[in-house]
């Protein structure tokens, strides 16, 4: 998944770390899937604080701001969050996509959904470009923990 994913990182980013760095360093994509919380904390009673208490984080691992309109977060089911306009991911920051509702802050969006979204035993996080290229994917397969870092 981590050879894909330098396959389809962003010209941007390329540019700015194939030719400095050994193609390994390079495996990193340019946002990466950091943690997938996929078991919200207490019993999933679908309450909007157990929902968001369901939440994927990404990270911007380039030395450049990334304009993340478009771009969508998706799991294996095909749930899709798409990215707004003026979502802008400053070099090295985070960004938390919870699965309930909530006001958007710099780093925290709402997937506003009344459902959870991933499951607690096994699901895939990808996150994608506008055109639906894969830039980096993580899956999990445990019931023995609440979250994944990928
Ligand atoms: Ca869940």
């Amino acid at each position: 998944m981590r050879l894909l994913s330098v396959l389809g990182s962003s010209l941007l980013a390329a540019t700015v770390l194939a030719p400095a760095l050994p193609a390994q360093a390079a495996a990193v994509p340019a946002v990466q899937i950091t943690r997938v919380h996929y078991d919200s904390p207490g019993v999933d009673r679908r309450s909007n604080t157990s929902l968001n208490g369901e939440y994927v984080t990404i990270a911007n691992t380039t030395r450049r701001s990334i304009d993340l309109a478009g771009w969508t977060i998706r799991d294996k089911t095909g749930y899709t969050y798409t990215i707004g306009d003026d979502v802008l991911l400053g070099a090295g920051k985070k960004l938390t996509l919870r699965t309930g509702q909530g006001r958007d802050t710099a780093t925290t969006l709402y997937w506003g959904r009344r459902a959870y979204v991933w499951n607690n035993d096994r699901d895939t996080a990808s996150v994608r470009r506008p055109d639906g290229r894969l830039i980096d994917a993580c899956a999990y397969n445990s019931t023995r923990a609440d979250y994944t870092t990928c």
